[in-house]
């Protein structure tokens, strides 16, 4: 381990961090970005709501000597493009598989229990070997909120900093909310500043008190509650609601009419990508069948047992969506 971590010291040229847009992305950045201080490194996030780098990215990203990729699975055919020109570094802890030729830390795919790694602010602080710290909790927290109460071991580290830092779990969602707010208003330039503004503080100050992201929050919330008001039209016992909204809030706007209603619900958003559609769906069915059919379909498509998110082109969704509702009756 020692000598892998000496990799990073030897580090020449000039850098780039690729992270992902949530809290554990903006987290592991900043610890990052923290422990290479003396090194000239750039971090960016791809553009939001993509898991995969544009033509046009590779291409402006070949001019980096090494780039540390946070927090992102991305497709194998991107990294291989990077690794032509630069030396490449992954810390991550969604499934996968492992990439040889390259330096890839996911204890995940290397057969780790994922509850020994909730997240990548945590893989990655243990592996420089620093202290519990707040921005390495924040990531564990974003990714998994309450449930993250249900781990035995992480409940306890939590409460055990929340009580040296005068902080409790409810402040430390709420910090989480904050950063989280840039992604979901799109604003892609706030996402890549969060890693650099944590570095002047240590117990989450300048995310609490910073006007932009209180200000997101504000408008997020107005903008969910203006399209949770009406529930949508109910076909064969299945709610459809379609939304048009810049905002990435559509997971958000399924839970609370789902769970109002207690209906099986689907939601279409048609304002957040300009050739795609955002397709969510909360159901009491196992939707892992569903899933397998949107990747099948070529769709960036993923979810858990009742839950599905799609994004999928304009032309196919009023295909994709009859399949889903055959699929629910
Ligand atoms: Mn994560």
């Amino acid at each position: 381990m020692d000598e892998k971590k000496e990799l990073f010291q030897n580090l020449k040229g000039k850098g780039l961090i690729i992270h992902h847009w949530d809290t554990d992305g903006i987290c592991s950045a900043h610890i990052l970005l923290h422990h290479l201080s003396d090194k000239k490194i750039v971090n960016k996030t791809p553009i939001i709501g993509n898991y995969f780098l544009t033509e046009q990215e590779l291409k402006s990203y070949a001019k980096y000597d090494f780039i540390i990729i946070l927090d992102m699975s991305l497709p194998e055919s991107n990294i291989k493009i990077l690794a032509q020109k630069a030396q490449v570094f992954i810390f991550d802890h969604h499934l996968g598989s492992v990439i040889p030729y390259v330096f890839h830390h996911n204890p995940v795919i290397n057969g780790e229990k994922p509850e020994k790694y909730p997240s990548t602010s945590w893989i990655i602080n243990t592996f420089f070997g620093k202290a519990v710290n707040i921005h390495a909790i924040l990531g564990v927290v974003g990714d998994h909120e309450n449930n993250i109460q249900k781990n035995k071991v992480f409940s306890s580290v939590i409460s055990e900093f929340c009580k040296t830092s005068n902080l409790n779990f409810a402040d430390l969602v709420q910090m989480t909310y904050l950063l989280d707010s840039c992604y979901k208003v799109g604003d892609k330039t706030m996402v890549e500043k969060l890693p650099k503004l944590l570095l002047k503080e240590t117990d989450g100050h300048s995310i609490v008190q910073n006007d932009i992201l209180k200000n997101n929050l504000m408008l997020l919330e107005q903008e969910i509650t203006k399209h949770i008001i009406h529930h949508g039209e109910e076909i064969n016992g299945v709610l459809v609601k379609k939304i048009d909204t810049k905002y990435n809030i559509i997971s958000t706007v399924t839970r609370k009419i789902a769970w109002d209603s207690k209906k099986n619900t689907l939601v279409i958003n048609t304002g957040f990508f300009a050739d795609r559609n955002q397709i969510y769906v909360r159901s009491n069915k196992n939707m892992e069948p569903l899933i397998a059919r949107g990747k099948t379909l070529g769709y960036n498509c993923g979810g858990k047992k009742e839950v599905l998110g799609a994004i999928v082109p304009k032309e196919e969704t009023d295909s994709f969506v009859q399949e889903i509702l055959r699929f629910l009756q």
